[in-house]
């Protein structure tokens, strides 16, 4: 198969469809090859002393893993010189990263949670990196959080790095979903799949369902009809995954379908749902619809939602179309 890397493919999307101007183009191309030097720690595990907590919490009270901090790290450090970012925002940051003045400040805002999963880290279950892009509003004023605080549709680039078996790089920049595997012989990211396509319909869910007590009726009832199976209303039987790793059951889903739900329940009931809608929802919910998807947040689509804080947490429903439609209209007449 003549292998198309990573960097081809972007100088072919710039040159031959415009869709990727010369500092994006660049920041992708940074951000994958961090995601090449986390994924090298992170396949160290025990060997590289970067197993177990950094004895740190961050802005969500959580505790930071070693590789957290060390995947935070290469992407700040991979990305601060380049010229082209304003600004990065992530998980492990209570505040916005503005670009050093010893460096030329660009147009562009990266997002990222540096390493999602992180319970699944010393346990050997794949894990992954997010990131979104957006574009800094023009103007003369310095960069500040409120900067940041775009709804999703105004991603200009959004994707993850698995770190699993393989470690793939999944890319959508507005034309379809493109998927890079690691060629590790050659140390670049090869082209191994485009245009992926999401069914609409699927027997496949992905929700903790030690939750389940603490679940609005409408996800309660969702549930309850799948596990009837084909005896009961939806007339066919269901499947359960989760890996409690946001990017593994994702990609899952791109690849061969499914419904992963996150949603609001009674323990916090003043958080609208444990994932971050900035760095997790939004770069996922542009993935899944640009794979002919849909997402949401029980009620409206994620990619509308307006924000109002960096760290905001959202509900998550997200998937094969036919399905996320059905548990948004069951929440929609609860
Ligand atoms: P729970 C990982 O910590 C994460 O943010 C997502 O990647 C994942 O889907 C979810 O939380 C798992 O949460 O409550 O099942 O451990």
């Amino acid at each position: 198969m003549n292998k198309i890397s990573l960097t081809r493919y972007l100088v072919e999307q710039q040159r031959d469809h415009g869709r990727i101007p010369a500092q994006l183009r660049l920041l992708l191309e940074v951000v994958a090859r961090a995601c090449k030097g986390i994924s090298q720690a992170v396949n160290k595990g025990a060997l590289g002393g970067v197993l177990g907590s950094a004895g740190s919490e961050n802005i969500q009270g959580e505790v930071q893993k070693k590789l957290d901090l060390i995947a935070n790290e290469v992407l700040i450090e991979a990305n601060e010189w380049g010229g082209h970012l304003a600004a990065m925002a992530s998980e492990e940051m209570d505040g916005i990263y503005v670009v050093p003045n010893r460096y030329p400040q660009g147009e562009y805002l990266l997002l990222f949670d540096p390493l999602d999963g992180s319970s699944n880290i010393d346990v050997n279950v794949s894990i992954g990196t997010i990131f979104s892009v957006l574009k800094k509003p023009e103007g003369p004023s310095a960069v500040t959080e409120q900067d940041f605080l775009q709804a999703g549709r105004h991603q200009v680039a959004a994707g993850y790095c698995i770190y699993g078996p393989q470690t793939t790089l999944v890319l959508t920049v507005g034309e379809g979903v493109s998927m890079f595997t690691l060629d590790r012989e050659q140390g670049s990211f090869v082209l191994t799949q485009e245009q992926v396509r999401i069914p609409a319909d699927t027997q496949e869910f992905a929700i903790n369902m030690s939750n389940m007590r603490h679940w609005d009726p409408a996800v309660r009832r969702y549930i309850d009809e799948c596990l009837q199976g084909k005896e009961g209303p939806r007339g066919k039987d269901f499947n359960m995954r989760w890996i409690a790793s946001m990017v593994a059951d994702v990609h899952r889903i791109l690849t061969r379908g499914g419904l992963f739900m996150y949603p609001w329940d009674r323990r916090e009931p003043e958080k609208a749902g444990k994932l971050r809608l900035m760095y997790e929802a939004n770069p996922m919910a542009w993935l899944v619809e640009q794979a002919a998807g849909a997402a949401t947040n029980a009620r409206e689509r994620i990619l509308d939602l307006q924000p109002r804080q960096l760290h905001e947490r959202v509900s998550v429903v997200l998937g094969s179309k036919n399905e996320v439609e059905r548990v948004t209209a069951y929440h929609r007449s609860s």
